[in-house]
């Protein structure tokens, strides 16, 4: 049986969260350890680590956007920066040039100065792309709103092209997987790399497309970089699109960013899925004080309800 549409809001944010909190316990491991650790998925995901599993940036960040959409039924920039600074704790593990930024947002010093400037063009980070999975809900039903609402939801802290088209790329593929009852992976793909203006997005998307053996994965990247993450995330949801728990565990598989790239892969599942199909003993495992599990479930059906308001 289907999902409900609610049922898939919830499925996509704690899928966001349960993906970055598995994933974090791997963060920055290189590929080969993580081989020599897990023959598979299945065993990664049937030996997960002890104890609860805490979420990171990626989470914390995505709840500042849902927090803002559910509020303002938009990206409402200083609304935005609010919700961000105020949610922002450092020992969740935020990027470099993030940390920053969001210092200075928190200090009500000029934010938007740094985020244009720290990096060259600014940061390429897949900061913008790891929270970006509310809008793609919220605006399931109309791709350009979807790219121009997730451009917005990138500008606080990410302003380099590649930066704002990746989370474009993600909040769109999370705005299909919300949508198809059963996926079309080449029209799934095909949707998404036509809308680049990037090579670097629509060239590995349309490869992606006919990705058809996990040991291929990797060739799309394990890094912090938008280029290197992204499309790895989607990818990793189109092999194995009937498995939420296969998708997460392919994805930490690769090592290197695994929180983030398991935050966005299991963000687009949970979407396609819905919340039944997280294996519970991971959703048990998930953090759940303050804006733990059962405030992001809450969370993501006020976001239900914003977008059936709508
Ligand atoms: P960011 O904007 O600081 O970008 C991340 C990194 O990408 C930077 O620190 C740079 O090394 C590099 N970078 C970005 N733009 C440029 C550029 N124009 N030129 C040269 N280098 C560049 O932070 P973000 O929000 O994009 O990062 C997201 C990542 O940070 C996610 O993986 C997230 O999980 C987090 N993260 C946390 C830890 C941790 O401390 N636990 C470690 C790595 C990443
Ligand atoms: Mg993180
Ligand atoms: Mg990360
Ligand atoms: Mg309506």
């Amino acid at each position: 049986t289907q999902p409900t549409l609610e049922e898939r809001f919830v499925g996509c944010l704690l899928g966001l969260a349960v993906g970055d909190a598995l994933g974090a316990h791997f963060e920055g491991q290189p590929t080969a350890f993580m081989e020599r650790k897990y023959n598979s998925a299945r065993q990664l995901l049937h030996s997960p680590p002890p104890g609860e599993i805490w979420y990171t940036d990626d989470t914390q960040m995505a709840i500042g956007i849902a927090e803002t959409l559910v509020r303002c039924g938009r990206i409402e920039n200083s609304v935005l920066c609010e919700r961000f600074a105020e949610n922002y704790l450092p020992q969740r593990g935020y990027g470099r040039g993030a940390r920053y930024v969001l210092e200075a947002m928190r200090a009500g010093h000029d934010h938007q100065y740094l985020a244009e400037t720290l990096f060259p063009g600014g940061s390429f980070g897949n900061g913008a792309a790891m929270r970006v999975a509310p809008v793609g809900l919220m605006f399931r039903d109309d791709h350009p709103t979807v790219w121009r609402e997730a451009h917005a939801s990138s500008l606080p802290t990410h302003v380099h092209p590649l930066g704002i088209e990746g989370a474009q790329v993600l909040a769109l593929a999370v705005a299909l997987a919300s949508t198809a009852d059963e996926l079309d992976r080449e029209s799934f793909f095909e949707t998404i790399a036509e809308r680049c203006t990037a090579d670097e997005y629509s060239g590995p998307l349309r490869r992606a497309a006919r990705l058809d053996h996990v040991r291929d994965l990797g060739l799309f990247g394990n890094g912090i970089e938008a280029t290197a993450s992204v499309v790895t995330a989607i990818a990793a949801f189109g092999l194995t699109p009937e498995s939420y728990g296969e998708t997460i565990g392919n994805a930490i598989l690769l090592g290197g960013d695994t929180d983030t790239i398991a935050a966005m892969a299991g963000a687009i599942s949970g979407a396609y899925l819905g919340v039944g199909a997280i294996p519970s003993e991971l959703l048990a495992k998930l953090e759940d004080r303050k804006q733990g599990r059962t405030y992001i479930d809450q969370l993501a059906r006020d976001l239900y309800r914003a977008y059936e308001d709508s």
